[in-house]
């Protein structure tokens, strides 16, 4: 047997040669020669994306004879992060190129780090489709994911020398994307502007006039692993519709041509890189319109094939809202059907009801969309009308069961009154959606007790619900962590927890078996150096690899509370300072790491990073200090930089105010690598909790419902500050942080005086006593290795396998499909 996976390997080797020489030859149209490390990538990645397709087209031909339904998930933003690596084990071909590309005299790894991060995703939100359409694939579940392919992702995040973050474009297509394929036929034009006008009673209204703008789709197959199952991600890319017309050209009015075709394209230009925070440009309900209407443009389309009634429809198709950015494709669907289809008003909202469900991501009312009624009426008149004409008959039926409630018809009208008048895009996607759903127990609960309370009163309980958000095993331990990942498979016999996360259960009964605790602190310490070996190459810092590596990674904001984190640090440097040369001996050391953007005009968020690396600088300074205490902060944290920090985590930071981080999902992430989780009372923190056990986790905070009280106490000037945090307050005013400029910090420390909505002073001791609780708990090596192994083995609820199966079963009503080999 074992000579014959030898022949086989061999044999595999081989193709894998021929395939990689017939892209340099053909594809690239280069000599052997002359390959370098970037051609040896693209004739290489090419060779595995057909394989993908080989998959792929067998995945739609299947779908499409068995007219299946299938599920649509609309999502601005899908967070890829790099194909290769996802492919080769997905495939299970990863030691076959790993072997080629050594006897074509490349190093795999290398190879597979010229890819560029595909981007296209600010954080939580974005990287949560992601993993959605992994599991789909995963799980046989037939589903679409529709976005827009932006000419420039996220951007490049680096420090300039003060430590400021300074942002740089990511032209990440500059040199070509072998994981997509354009699909020139299936073009579709989009059309802005121009004039409308009303049926008579609900009858077919028009559009006329306007601009058209022609959506280009380009593909990414999302293989599923070791199945032959693979999605599509289908991304848009806009251009301008003109031909050169030579009349034109003559008379002068070329020019304006291109500059129509230029502002056409600008539309795919760039991703907005603001999080939970609503910003309002004519640019990005642009994009949320044209990404729309091109998806269901294409899914029409596909059902029309299908000779069905639209009363059916619903039967094929189910459609995702990810967050109110695609809450257009309401209006949208209506005008289809009504005005193009000739469908009656009811039938139509009757149709588009059973079709959209809507997953909200938020609590905070900042981050709730609204456009303003003159905004959409220019750019969008005809379906202005229609939204006036869902709210009239919307108000009717509130106005019914609600007789002569005034407010509450004010509350819950599509239109909020004021000066301008404006569209509630949140209210619009619960009324025209089958199903709201939260993304973890606390959040959902808050969706319906704070944000939507009259519509629960006007829909029914039912219409809400919980998903508890999931991450792929895949890319977040089997790829990213394959030390553990060698290990966990060795202990359980197979491969098989990759696709049925719940076996990690079955890891509990190694938590006291001494020789395979010893082998997971080895496993943790080659991460641990990984990272450390990452940092110390791309920063000035010297690190102690022995010290505890805490790590809080996520985007930077004010409710997430990095500068609670920091101010925790300078307590800690502080208390080192006052002790003895053999005090600090027996302290344990610690190596603070921090990554995260912020957003460009996010002024707190900038001046929260300048601080960290402040700090940074003045501890690595610091020779007496810095082998206990020494803080990082990571420039540009991607994907492809968390596939990195994550397994190298001990505790992981989620420390958000109660009640305002919806979930979290690097959460999960953290824990599933086996670090323990330091973190407050909030999102998926505490379902995370009960299924770890409270006592492998470091809780601290007040609880949610306990927040009203406190912002009301600060608000009347009735707060009390703990001596600590003064210590703190004054070591920043004194400039010891910022070479003497005592006043750099002061608005950071001006929010904490002046009414702490975030309620650092309240939570500042009780962070305090969390923190000595990991040291103490990370002495006893073998009880800490303990908890780490019990709560990696709880972690299988938190898979995106049970996430999509669970909106599959309870929301989409859509099925897996088998696809034969
Ligand atoms: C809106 C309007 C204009 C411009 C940008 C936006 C915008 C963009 C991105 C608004 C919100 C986002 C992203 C939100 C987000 O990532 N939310 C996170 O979603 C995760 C997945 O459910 C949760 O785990 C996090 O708790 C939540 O913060």
């Amino acid at each position: 047997a074992l000579k014959s996976n030898e022949q086989q390997l061999t044999n595999d080797v081989k193709d894998v040669n021929a395939q990689i020489s017939r892209h340099v030859e053909f594809t690239l149209s280069r000599q052997p020669f002359n390959v370098d490390e970037l051609a040896m990538y693209q004739a290489s990645a090419l060779s595995v994306r057909d394989k993908l397709v080989h998959n792929w087209n067998k995945t739609q031909t299947a779908h499409t004879e068995k007219k299946v339904k299938r599920v649509y998930y609309f999502s601005l933003e899908f967070l890829l992060g790099r194909a290769y690596d996802n492919a080769l084990l997905n495939l299970d071909i990863k030691q076959s190129y790993d072997e080629s590309l050594k006897q074509l005299g490349f190093s795999l790894e290398d190879v597979l780090d010229v890819e560029r991060d595909m981007g296209l995703g600010n954080g939580g939100l974005g990287r949560l489709a992601a993993c959605y359409l992994d599991s789909t694939s995963t799980c046989g579940i037939p589903a679409w994911g529709y976005t827009l392919r932006y000419s420039n992702g996220i951007f490049k995040q680096v420090l300039s020398s003060k430590g400021d973050q300074v942002e740089i474009p990511d032209p990440w297509l500059e040199s070509g994307n072998p994981f997509e394929v354009p699909r020139l036929d299936a073009a579709v034009e989009i059309k802005l502007y121009g004039q409308a006008s009303r049926g008579e009673n609900g009858k077919a209204g028009t559009w006329t006039g306007g601009t058209d703008i022609l959506a280009v789709p380009y593909d990414i197959p999302i293989p599923g692993f070791r199945a032959t199952a693979t999605n599509t991600v289908r991304a848009w890319r806009s251009r301008g519709k003109v031909s050169f017309d030579l009349a034109a050209f003559n008379a002068g009015a070329y020019d304006a041509a291109v500059r129509e075709a230029e502002e056409a394209e600008t539309i795919t230009r760039v991703l907005y890189p603001s999080e939970n925070h609503e910003a309002g440009k004519t640019l990005r309900l642009k994009q949320q319109y044209f990404w729309t209407a091109a998806s269901l443009h294409d899914i029409c389309r596909r059902f029309r094939k299908l000779r069905e009634p639209w009363s059916a429809f619903p039967d094929y198709v189910a459609v995702q809202l990810n967050d109110t950015h695609p809450t257009l494709a309401i209006p949208e669907l209506l005008r289809i059907l009504v005005d193009e289809e000739g469908q009656e008003w009811d039938e139509a909202w009757s149709i588009v009801r059973r079709t959209f469900f809507y997953t909200c991501h938020t609590l905070m009312p900042e981050a709730l969309e609204t456009w303003s009624v003159d905004l959409v009426g220019w750019l969008l008149p005809r379906h202005l009308q229609i939204i006036y004409d869902i709210n009239f008959h919307f108000l009717a039926d509130v106005e019914r069961k609600f007789p002569g409630d005034r407010a509450r018809l004010a509350r819950m009208s599509l239109i909020e009154e004021g000066s301008p008048k404006r569209v509630r895009m949140s209210h619009l996607a619960v009324i025209g959606s089958h199903k709201v759903n939260g993304v973890a127990e606390l959040h959902s609960e808050l969706v319906q007790s704070q944000l939507f309370p009259d519509f629960v009163e006007y829909l029914g309980r039912d219409h809400f619900t919980n998903v508890t958000n999931g991450i792929t095993a895949r890319r977040w331990l089997y790829q990213c962590n394959p030390a553990l990942s060698t290990l966990i498979t060795k202990a359980l016999g197979s491969e098989h927890w990759v696709t049925h996360l719940d076996e990690l259960k079955k890891l509990q009964k190694f938590a006291k078996n001494e020789a395979f605790k010893k082998e997971w602190a080895a496993a943790k310490q080659v991460n641990r150096n990984r990272l450390c070996d990452y940092i110390e190459s791309t920063t000035e810092l010297k690190v102690n690899r022995k010290a505890l590596i805490d790590i809080q990674v996520k985007r930077i904001h004010e409710y997430k509370r990095q500068s609670l984190n920091i101010l925790g640090v300078i307590y800690r440097y502080l208390q080192l300072k006052k002790m003895s040369p053999e005090e600090r001996k027996r302290v344990v050391p610690r190596l603070s790491v921090f990554g995260g953007k912020a957003a460009p005009g996010y002024y707190m968020a900038k001046l929260t990073i300048r601080l960290i690396t402040a700090v940074s600088k003045v501890l690595n300074a610091d020779e007496e200090i810095r082998e206990f205490l020494n803080v990082a902060f990571l420039a540009d944290y991607s994907v492809s930089l968390a596939e990195i920090l994550i397994p190298a985590s001990d505790i992981s930071e989620h420390i958000s105010t109660a009640g305002t981080e919806a979930s979290g999902t690097s959460n999960m992430k953290f824990l599933l690598n086996g670090g323990l989780l330091l973190g407050t009372v909030d999102g998926a923190n505490v379902e995370l909790g009960q299924a770890a056990g409270e006592e492998n986790c470091f809780f601290f905070g007040v609880l949610e419902p306990d927040v009203r009280e406190l912002r009301l106490r600060h608000q009347a000037g009735q707060a009390q500050y703990p001596p600590q945090l003064l210590e703190v307050v004054d070591a920043l005013r004194s400039g010891q942080f910022s070479a003497g400029e005592g006043d750099l910090f002061e608005p950071l420390l001006s929010t904490i005086f002046n009414g702490d909505f975030y309620l650092l002073s309240d939570d500042f001791l009780s962070y305090l006593e969390a923190q000595k609780m990991v040291d103490a708990a990370f002495v006893d090596t073998s009880s800490w290795v303990e908890k780490c192994i019990n709560t990696t083995a709880c972690m299988g609820r938190f898979s995106s396998d049970r996430a999509v199966q669970q909106y599959a079963e309870e929301i989409w009503n859509v099925e897996p499909v088998d696809i034969s080999q």
